[in-house]
C-alpha cells in the first residue's frame, strides 16, 4: 500500500501527509466534516458538485505518534496509520469507520464451464469481482445500515446489495438487483448503532458500492478512475449528517407554488386538440392539475427548439388556450441534436464548436430519436450558454418548465464509447469522466437559460444527475412500469432521493410503460399525493391514464386525493421553505426521525412528509387493511381523528378510496381550501389543522413565482400552540400581502 509515514505538513485547513509512496491531503471544511483526498489523479479537482469552497476556520489539532498521525476537530477524529490505514472517531470517542485489514474475498467460485452454459442460456454474467484502481474497503459490523445513493432500485436500507453508478437507461423493468439507474449520487448514510455518519465520494467516474453483498465482514467503494476523494460527514443524529451534505452540494431552491400542483403528461399527446381534450377532461371532472407537458411529438422531426406547427398549430395559440384553462405548459428538451446540414442547431454547433468529438478529433455522431445526432459538450460554461438562450422561443410563448431527457446520455448505436471527447469546462477530457456529469450540466444549462430568460423560479425536471444537481432541477425516476412492484418501490426510491439532497423528486404516477388497472391507478394516486413531484406519465402504446380511463370511481378517488394534496399544499412549501435551509426532504423515510427504532430501520411502506403527518398508503393488489407501524409518540387519524399511542402496529381498514394518514401530536398543519389550480384565486384564508398538545410551525409565504423573497418580499408567520388549544401569532418577517383571515382547524375525533 502507501508504505510508511514520513512527514507531515500544515497549512491553514490543509493537512498534507507524506507515506513513503502517496501522499494523503486532509481538509478540515468544518469542525463535523473532513475531506480526505488520496490525489492518485488529480490534486486540484474542481468538484461538479461542490461549487464554492465551504470551508470554515475552525480549530483542530494534529498529534503525531510512532506510525500514526492523529487530526483531531471538536467533532471527529481521523487516525492515520502507516500503509494509509484510517480509522475515524467522532468527537466522543466513539469509532464510526475503520478501515478493514484484511484482503478482500475476491471471486468466488470460477468455473469457466459453468459459466459458458449460462451465458449460451442467455443469463447474464455477473462481472467477476476485481480490485478497482481507486478503492476503499471499510470494516462491516451485523447492525450497520446503508441509506442514501439517490434513485437506486430496491429498498430503502441498501445493507446487502451492491450498486453501481453509470447514469444508465436500461428499458427493462427496474428491481431490486438492477445496479444502476439513471443518476449517479454517490453518497451513502451509514447507520451504526448508536452513532450515524455520511461519506460522499466525489468521482464522476464509474464507480460501485458493495454494501456487505461480498461478505459480511467488511464494505467496500470502487472507482474506474479519478482521485479517492472521500468528504467524511460527521453528525449527532442522521438530519444533522443530511444537512452536513446538503450544506457541500447544496439545497433544493424554493419552487414556483404551480410545480407543486398535480401535473398530467403522456407521450404521446398528439396534437392540439388531444391536449386541449385532456386539459378540459380535468376542468369537467373537476380534478385540480397545473400541468400539461408537451413530449418529444411537439418538434419537426425531433429537432430540439423546434415546433411542429401542423399538429400543434401556433405555439402561442395552444399555450395560450392552455393557459386560459390554468395548465402551464411544460416542454421535453433532449440533448441529441440532430445531425443535419442546415438545421439551424447543427449550424451553430458545428460553427461555435460546441459538439463532442471522437478521439480522432472528428466531430462525434450516434442516433437517438431524431436519427443521427451529436451531442452538446455541456461540460463547457459557453456550451451551456450557448443551449441556455435557445430557451427564449418556448418561454417567451408560454412554456412554463422544461424537462431534460436522455442525458445519461442515452444513444441508441450503443454508448458513447469511454474516450470521446468531452471539457470540464476548458480541462479536456472523456466521456469516461463526464458521463456521469452530462445530465447535471445540461440540467444547470437549463436551469440558467430558464431563470436568465424568465426571472421565475426555473421549472426543470431532468432525468440523469450527479451529486449537486438538486441546486438545477427536480428529478423524476424514469421508467417504471405500471407494475404493483414499482409502485411498492416508488417509497424507497424517493426516501433515498430525499436523503441524498433530492427534495423535489417523483416517479411516474401510474407508471409509465405497461398497462395501468383502476386499482393500481387508485392506489398510486394515493401514495403519491405527497411525493414532490406529482407527475402522472405514460408511454406510447399503453392504455391511457387520465383518471376517467378507469371509470366513474377513479375519478372520484382522484379528485379526493389531488384536492388533499392542493389542501395541505402550504404545508408542502413550507417543507420547502425548511428545507432551503436545512436540506432535509419533503418525503422522509421513518428512519431519518426515528433512527434508533429497529422497526423502522428498513421500513418500506410508510413514510413521512415532514416530521408531522404518516402516510401509509397501501400498495399490494387486493389488500383493503394496512398494517401500520406508529413510531414513538401519539398519532392522530387523519380521517377519524382517533388516538393512537406510538410504538405499535395496528390495523386500518383501507378500501380502495383510503390512504391511511396520521397526524403527529403537537402539530399545527397549515391547509388551504382546494384549488382547481394555482392562480385561480389568491388564497385569502389559511386554515390551521391542530391536534392536541403544545405546538409550534414556522408558516412562509410569497408570492411563489420569481425571486423578489431574496429581496425580503415575504412573510414568515410563527404559531405557537398551548396546552389549551389557543393559538398566538408572530411575525417573524413581514414584507408581503398576508391573508384576510387565520382560522383554526382542530382534528376532532368523529
Ligand atoms: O424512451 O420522450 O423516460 O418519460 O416519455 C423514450 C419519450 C424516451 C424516455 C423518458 C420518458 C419519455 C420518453 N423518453
Amino acid at each position: 500500500m502507501y508504505g510508511n509515514i514520513l512527514s507531515y505538513e500544515q497549512n491553514d485547513n490543509q493537512i498534507t501527509i507524506y507515506f513513503e509512496k502517496q501522499k494523503v491531503i486532509l481538509q478540515i471544511i468544518r469542525e463535523d466534516i473532513v475531506r480526505v483526498l488520496v490525489p492518485y489523479w488529480m490534486e486540484d479537482y474542481q468538484s461538479a458538485a461542490i461549487e464554492e469552497d465551504k470551508s470554515v476556520p475552525c480549530t483542530y489539532t494534529v498529534e503525531e505518534y510512532e506510525n500514526m498521525i492523529t487530526v483531531k476537530t471538536g467533532k471527529l477524529t481521523i487516525k492515520l496509520e502507516d500503509d494509509g490505514y484510517m480509522d475515524v472517531y467522532d468527537g466522543s470517542g466513539k469509532l464510526l469507520m475503520s478501515d478493514y485489514r484484511g484482503i478482500r474475498t475476491l471471486g468466488g467460485e470460477v468455473n469457466d464451464e459453468a459459466n459458458a452454459l449460462l451465458a449460451a442460456e442467455g443469463h447474464v454474467m455477473e462481472n467477476m469481482a476485481y480490485n478497482y484502481p481507486v478503492q476503499t474497503v471499510k470494516a462491516l459490523d451485523t447492525t450497520d445500515c446503508f441509506y442514501g445513493l439517490g434513485d437506486k432500485t430496491g429498498f430503502i436500507n441498501k445493507r446487502g446489495y451492491e450498486y453501481e453508478n453509470w447514469n444508465s437507461d436500461l428499458p427493462q423493468a427496474h428491481t431490486e438487483s438492477f445496479p444502476a439507474l439513471y443518476k449517479s449520487i454517490p453518497f451513502l448514510i451509514c447507520k451504526k448503532k448508536n452513532a450515524v455518519f455520511g461519506l460522499f465520494f466525489d468521482n464522476s467516474f464509474r464507480s460501485i458500492f458493495n454494501l456487505g453483498k461480498e461478505s459480511e465482514d467488511y464494505f467496500f467503494y470502487g472507482a474506474e478512475g479519478g482521485n479517492l476523494d472521500c468528504y467524511i460527514i460527521g453528525g449527532n443524529t442522521m438530519v444533522e449528517v443530511v444537512s452536513g451534505y446538503t450544506y457541500l452540494t447544496g439545497t433544493t431552491p424554493l419552487p414556483q407554488r404551480w410545480t407543486l400542483g398535480l401535473q398530467q403528461s403522456r407521450w404521446g399527446y398528439e396534437s392540439a386538440s388531444d391536449l386541449l381534450e385532456v386539459a378540459r377532461g380535468y376542468r369537467n371532472h373537476r380534478i385540480p392539475c397545473d400541468a400539461i407537458h408537451l413530449d418529444i411529438d411537439y418538434m419537426q422531426g425531433f429537432r430540439v427548439f423546434t415546433w411542429n406547427e401542423k399538429q400543434y398549430g401556433p405555439i402561442e395559440r395552444l399555450t395560450g388556450d392552455l393557459k386560459s384553462l390554468g395548465f402551464k405548459p411544460v416542454c421535453i428538451i433532449d440533448p441529441g441534436t440532430k445531425y443535419e446540414k442546415e438545421y439551424f442547431m447543427y449550424e451553430e454547433g458545428v460553427l461555435g464548436d460546441y459538439f463532442v468529438k471522437d478521439a480522432e478529433g472528428k466531430l462525434y455522431v450516434n442516433a437517438v430519436w431524431p436519427g443521427d445526432a451529436n451531442f452538446p459538450d455541456f461540460g463547457r460554461s459557453e456550451v451551456r450558454e450557448w443551449w441556455a438562450s435557445h430557451h427564449e422561443g418556448l418561454l417567451s410563448n408560454g412554456i412554463m418548465g422544461i424537462w431534460n431527457d436522455m442525458n445519461e446520455p442515452a444513444s441508441f448505436h450503443g454508448e458513447l464509447p469511454e474516450d470521446v471527447q468531452m471539457h470540464f469546462e476548458e480541462r479536456q477530457t472523456t466521456h469516461e469522466e463526464m458521463h456521469n456529469l452530462y445530465g447535471h450540466f445540461m440540467a444547470k444549462a437549463t436551469y440558467e437559460g430558464i431563470k436568465e430568460i424568465s426571472g421565475r423560479r426555473p421549472f426543470v425536471i431532468t432525468r440523469a444527475c450527479y451529486a449537486g444537481t438538486q441546486k438545477y432541477s427536480t428529478v423524476w425516476t424514469g421508467d417504471n412500469q405500471s407494475l404493483w412492484s414499482h409502485l411498492q418501490m416508488m417509497i424507497p426510491q424517493l426516501c433515498n432521493l430525499g436523503l441524498s439532497g433530492f427534495a423535489f423528486c417523483g416517479a411516474d404516477v401510474g407508471g409509465f410503460g405497461a398497462d395501468c388497472t383502476k386499482e393500481l391507478m387508485c392506489r398510486w394516486i394515493e401514495a403519491a399525493c405527497f411525493s414532490p413531484l406529482f407527475r402522472n406519465h405514460s408511454a406510447r402504446g399503453t392504455k391511457r391514464q387520465e383518471p376517467w380511463q378507469f371509470g366513474e370511481e377513479c375519478v372520484d378517488i382522484t379528485r379526493k386525493y389531488v384536492e388533499l394534496r392542493y389542501r395541505f399544499l402550504p404545508y408542502i412549501y413550507d417543507l420547502f421553505y425548511q428545507g432551503t435551509k436545512t436540506g432535509l426532504p419533503v418525503m422522509r423515510p421513518l428512519v431519518l426521525h426515528y433512527e434508533d427504532d429497529p422497526e423502522v430501520q428498513n421500513m418500506n411502506g410508510e413514510f413521512l412528509v415532514g416530521e408531522n403527518i404518516l402516510v401509509a398508503p397501501v400498495v399490494v393488489e387486493g389488500e383493503n387493511k394496512k398494517i401500520v407501524y406508529l413510531p414513538e409518540g401519539v398519532w392522530y387519524d387523519y380521517w377519524t381523528g382517533e388516538c393512537f399511542q406510538g410504538r405499535q402496529y395496528i390495523m386500518k381498514d383501507a378500501p380502495l378510496e383510503t390512504l391511511p394518514i396520521y397526524i403527529k401530536a403537537g402539530s399545527i398543519i397549515p391547509t388551504y381550501d382546494p384549488v382547481q389550480y394555482i392562480g385561480q384565486r389568491t388564497y385569502t384564508t389559511l386554515r390551521l389543522l391542530t391536534t392536541p398538545g403544545v405546538a409550534s410551525w414556522n408558516h412562509y409565504l410569497d408570492n411563489g413565482k420569481d425571486f423578489r423573497y431574496k429581496d425580503g418580499k415575504y412573510n414568515l408567520y410563527h404559531f405557537e400552540k398551548d396546552m389549551a388549544g389557543n393559538i398566538t401569532t408572530t411575525m417573524l418577517h413581514e414584507n408581503f400581502p398576508g391573508y384576510l383571515s387565520i382560522m383554526v382547524d382542530p382534528l376532532l375525533a368523529k
